[in-house]
């Protein structure tokens, strides 16, 4: 990128441009003419993504008014090795709130912004249980990857925790997010709550125990006419859960 701006040599001015979404890295910057050379001649500056700035040398100082711009941008930009950097869309990974037994799954998008290979080489969570997929990847510059994340929600409760992201990023070997989960209790089918307390219970078993082989349609969960086995396999599925409402 050249011709962007004047460099002033201060560290904001590459963080402006790192706040721009239209700036890709490595840019050139202008330095204007340094004293005691001709008039024709300018200096170059070469800002890298990760802000690391370096000032043209000796025989890439050009002319920029004899025509040689992009044989000098080119000369600079071999100067810079390419560098890799991740980007990740999200900062928060909510799973909401799902029922105990059931799978959750999120996903996330990785994007290679740099100039280099980006090399994912693992990504883990504290929050125990979590796996992604995939979990290790290259990315091309501008490449991005879709990683599916899933938890299986065993444990009813509050799950919070870090999801981090190792890369050869060398601005962020280790790109953080935060994840949140809520297991609750699966609600029960309340067709099971045969005294209507909203739970499951002891107390609903001994009702459908002493109705057991009887056609009390009140206990008949599955409908076809008699109280029997397929409706006690009904009734230890919605056992011990509370029913929605
Ligand atoms: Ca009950
Ligand atoms: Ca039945």
């Amino acid at each position: 990128m050249f011709g962007l701006d004047v460099w002033n040599g201060k560290r904001s001015q590459v963080q402006s441009f790192k706040d721009r979404t239209d700036v890709t890295f490595p840019l050139l910057l202008n330095a204007g003419r340094i004293a005691g050379t001709p008039f024709n001649m300018e200096d170059l500056i070469v800002v890298g993504h990760d802000g690391i700035v370096g000032l043209s040398k000796s025989g890439l100082r050009s002319s920029i008014s004899a025509g040689s711009t992009e044989a000098v941008v080119e000369n600079l930009l071999k100067q810079i090795p390419p560098m890799p950097a991740i980007a990740v869309q999200q900062t928060v990974v909510d799973f909401g709130t799902i029922d105990a037994g059931q799978t959750g799954e999120q996903t996330i998008t990785i994007t290679n912004t740099g100039t280099g290979s980006l090399e994912v080489t693992g990504i883990e969570s504290n929050v125990s249980g979590m796996t992604f997929e995939p979990s290790t990847f290259t990315l091309v510059p501008n490449g991005s990857q879709t990683v599916t994340i899933t938890f299986p929600s065993s444990t009813v409760g509050t799950f919070s925790g870090n999801i981090n992201i190792l890369s050869n990023d060398p601005d962020r070997v280790t790109q953080t997010l935060s994840v949140s989960i809520i297991v609750k209790v699966a609600s029960a089918n309340p067709r099971a709550d045969f005294d209507g307390d909203g739970v499951v219970g002891i107390t609903d078993f001994l009702l459908f125990v002493e109705a057991f082989g009887s056609t009390n349609s009140k206990f008949d969960i599955d409908g076809d006419g008699v109280v029997g086995i397929t409706d006690f396999l009904l009734f230890v599925e919605a056992f011990g859960k509370t029913v929605d409402g």
